[in-house]
């Protein structure tokens, strides 16, 4: 073998990988190959990649600054990017590499990933579609940067103790990160509080209080390794790390108050997804990193351009969703208290850079901030905003806006207590508003922001969400991208919508039992790693039936959770019929403050317990709630589920992004029309997706029509008993009326409407049970569901955006 070209090439690269990190061993690390403990290979083998990195990286940024070329400003409050190694060596095109150069000293690269800790700096769909965002814009060689905020622990760790959920901070830096640089020259002083004084003609902010924000940089690999991007995450400092004279007066606590305060900015992720995180520590996390941002990209546009005038020409700045909104009001203070611009002409500079993604119509997770806190906070920026609503409601008045109409435009919801409009304020600075799924940008237009829209009607656009495909596809289903490359070729690798070439082969068996292979040993690793952490042991070859996302009730967890108990019922009670064997998968958080949700965990924990320790249903039901979901555990799960559970209540997920990932790993999803869930119906064929349940605009209706889900569970026995088991204690015996509050809330209101849709999801479920037994038609489906998700990749996604919005393809 040595003699073949290629694969001397390659021995030479691992030899020269291997020398590459004993010598970083030795001097970064300070250790010998004999005194190595697996933690110093883990970092020996990350820092000796990295050096490769750094290259493309300087490379990559003096390129842009050759080039003279717009850059993308992606602004999120989070980035939940997980672990790093595997991503950096597969998108170099060196994991073979790394893994011979390792193995030459009995290092085995796997086990050294998996002490990569989950960089879990967000909570869910928003903050992982960032990450896949970053990736794509580097793979797309288009010149961003991420900008965010790097919490020392991020999403909580998630224990499940006798079935509640216990949540413990995540140290994910403990062992430092080896992924990332401080940049103390790039820091910016952010002020909080004071007042506002006029001098001469200008107007001057006199902060009561600063902190400083300081860059730390992380490499973002784009596939093949032809751009490396920056992930800027900002950490806080305090001016006065400590104030001596109190110090030495014996005040010890006191003295060092600035820093507790500096550093409870950048501490935790507030962890709510879709919920209301309405506290005044969180305006100041949003204010802080929206800051710290604005002020480096007008810094590094006046360095290189001089004029801040061509702001617009040179950057475009992406908000996701509303939190990083007060970036409207900043840029504008920057521009006309600092750089000294008219209030029109900054006006339009301003709109003509922001661009605003909305994630989410629902009402409670709509960002307002009562107006007191924000003029206490904020002082310059409220008058800003007051500047900023009237000249939008004289538009608004010309027009012939009515005064309903000028109140829901308003930047100030004045209905109640006075508050501050998020969602308002970012869609009257940006040139662009989209929605995330074409479900929900029509539902935007129609709903939240009818009146906006009405006023600006060009503003509002659709960006269907995206996947990356190196990590939801080729990192964490090697078997199944070989098993591809071997029957389309490797197309795909580089345009996932050359997998629509599949099509032509969902029916050759010899593919379906190739895929189906491929499935069952990823199925056997998951259930061995259940085995391990939980003790739990799962057949292989029955369905694995999968939910794992936040928990929150629109999501409807409880109703999978009802339908799970309907079919214990039933199969005790028909033993004899032929059950299709299913092993129901559940897995998420929930945010600290929502009760209900915790209550699902509990509730799916204590059916877990009663389920699987009853022989009457021995091998035919299983219930597992897996602890503590990241983005690790997805990639682990995703590749061996059978069936992908998308069932929120129509009209209530903006998109989802788990229900893509499935789909390209061959699962079938059981669905409602909600999100992203229509779009691929649309794509993969309504053969080979199970669609049921009340579509968004019959929810409007029912709920119009004043709905009665008592008069719905009368009708329906077997949604009758399961409720009434639930409620009744008969999983909760030692607890009897745990569930009473749960299940009365479903006969008196039924907010998620499972009571509605019970009968058509346990109607569906049989039938994705028919379609089981089918295993050839189940088989041909799973490959055309992988055939035509391809345009669900965020490459897609991010050269819509990257043409229609940003300006930059
Ligand atoms: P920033 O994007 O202005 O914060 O600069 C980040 C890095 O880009 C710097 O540390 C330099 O390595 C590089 N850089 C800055 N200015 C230039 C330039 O004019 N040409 C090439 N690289 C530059
Ligand atoms: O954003 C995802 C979508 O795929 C999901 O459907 C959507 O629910 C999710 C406040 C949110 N919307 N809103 C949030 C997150 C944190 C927070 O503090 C709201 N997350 C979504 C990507 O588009």
């Amino acid at each position: 073998m040595a003699s073949d070209p290629v694969s001397q090439t390659r021995n030479d690269a691992a030899a020269q990988l291997g020398k590459d990190i004993l010598r970083v061993l030795r001097r970064r690390i300070g250790k010998d190959q004999k005194a190595a403990k697996q933690h110093d290979w883990y970092a020996s083998a990350i820092l000796a990649l990295r050096d490769k990195i750094i290259d493309v990286w300087i490379e990559s940024t003096q390129r842009t600054y050759e080039n003279g070329g717009k850059r993308v400003y992606y602004l999120s409050m989070e980035f939940l990017i997980g672990r790093l190694l595997r991503d950096a060596l597969s998108n170099l095109g060196v994991s073979d590499d790394m893994e011979a150069a390792l193995a030459a000293y009995g290092v085995d690269l796997a086990e050294l990933e998996e002490l990569e800790p989950d960089a879990a700096l967000g909570n869910g769909g928003l903050g992982r579609l960032a990450a896949c965002f970053m990736e794509s814009l580097a793979t797309l060689d288009i010149p961003a940067y991420g900008y965010g905020i790097r919490y020392v622990n991020g999403m909580f760790r998630q224990r499940i103790d006798d079935g509640w959920q216990v949540e413990l901070p995540e140290t994910w830096l403990a062992h430092g990160n080896p992924w990332e640089f401080e940049r103390l020259e790039s820091t910016y002083r952010i002020g909080f509080g004071g007042e506002v004084v006029i001098e001469g003609d200008g107007v001057m902010w006199n902060a009561a209080e600063q902190v400083d924000a300081t860059a730390v940089d992380t490499p973002v690999v784009g596939w093949r390794g032809k751009r490396v991007n920056t992930l800027r995450l900002w950490t806080a400092n305090p001016i006065d790390p400590i104030r001596l004279d109190a110090f030495n007066a014996g005040d010890h606590f006191g003295a060092l108050a600035g820093t507790v305060r500096a550093e409870s900015l950048v501490r935790v992720l507030y962890p709510a997804d879709s919920s209301p995180a309405g506290q005044e520590l969180r305006l100041r996390q949003e204010y802080f990193f929206t800051a710290a941002s604005i002020q480096d990209i007008v810094r590094r546009h006046v360095q290189y351009e001089g004029d801040v005038r061509t702001l617009p020409e040179k950057a475009a700045i992406q908000l996701n969703d509303t939190h990083p909104s007060v970036a409207v009001a900043e840029l504008m203070r920057v521009l006309v208290d600092v750089e000294g611009l008219e209030f029109d002409e900054a006006w339009e500079i301003c709109k003509q850079t922001i661009s605003y993604t909305n994630h989410t119509l629902l009402p409670e997770a709509l960002e307002t901030w009562p107006l007191p806190l924000f003029e206490r906070m904020l002082p310059r920026h409220m008058q800003i905003i007051y500047a900023i609503n009237s000249r939008v409601l004289r538009e608004a008045r010309r027009a012939g806006c009515s005064d309903a109409q000028i109140a829901a435009i308003s930047l100030i919801d004045e209905s109640g207590e006075r508050r501050v409009r998020m969602a308002n304020l970012a869609f009257v600075g940006a040139h662009s508003v989209n929605g995330v799924a074409a479900l929900h940008t029509d539902l935007m237009k129609e709903t939240v922001f009818a009146d906006l829209h009405a006023l600006y009607p060009q503003r509002i656009n659709n960006k269907t969400n995206g996947v990356t495909p190196r990590r939801w596809l080729q990192q964490c289903n090697p078997g199944l991208t070989k098993v591809i490359v071997d029957a389309i070729g490797p197309a795909f690798l580089d345009d996932a919508e050359a997998l629509c070439a599949l099509n032509a082969l969902a029916d050759d068996p010899l593919l379906g039992d190739r895929i189906a292979e491929v499935k069952r040993s990823n199925k056997v690793a998951l259930a061995e790693h259940i085995r391990k952490t939980m003790g739990i042991r799962l057949n292989p070859d029955a369905m694995f039936d999968v939910q794992i996302k936040r928990i929150h009730e629109y999501k409807r967890q409880l109703l999978n959770l009802i339908e799970t108990v309907a079919l214990y019922d039933q199969i005790r009670s028909h033993p004899e019929r032929d059950w299709v064997p299913r092993v129901k998968i559940f897995g998420g958080k929930a945010a600290s403050s929502y009760h209900n949700a915790k209550l699902i965990i509990k509730l799916a924990n204590d059916i877990a317990r009663r389920v699987n320790a009853d022989p009457a249903v021995g091998g035919l039901l299983k219930v597992v709630y897996v602890p503590n979901y990241n983005v690790s555990l997805a990639e682990r799960i995703i590749p061996a589920a059978d069936l992908s559970e998308q069932i929120s209540t129509a009209g209530m997920e903006a998109s989802g992004t788990g229900n893509m990932k499935f789909a390209l790993n061959g699962a079938l999803t059981i669905g409602t029309l909600d999100g992203a869930n229509v779009e691929i119906r649309d794509r993969v064929g309504e053969d080979n997706i199970v669609i049921f349940g009340l579509t968004a605009e019959e929810v409007a209706e029912r709920r119009a029509q004043g709905y009665d889900p008592r008069a719905v569970i009368e009708g329906s026995r077997e949604l009758g008993q399961a409720l009434s088991a639930i409620a009744s204690g008969v999983f909760s015996p030692d607890d009897p009326r745990r569930y009473e509050g749960l299940i009365s809330g479903i006969y008196d209101h039924d907010w998620f409407m499972c009571a509605a849709d019970f009968d058509a999801y346990a109607a569906a479920q049989r039938d994705v049970d028919g379609r089981w037994e089918d295993k050839a038609g189940w088989r041909a489906s799973a490959i055309r569901n992988i055939a035509n998700v391809g345009w669900f990749s965020s490459d897609r996604t991010i050269s819509e955006y990257a043409k229609e919005i940003w300006k930059v393809l």
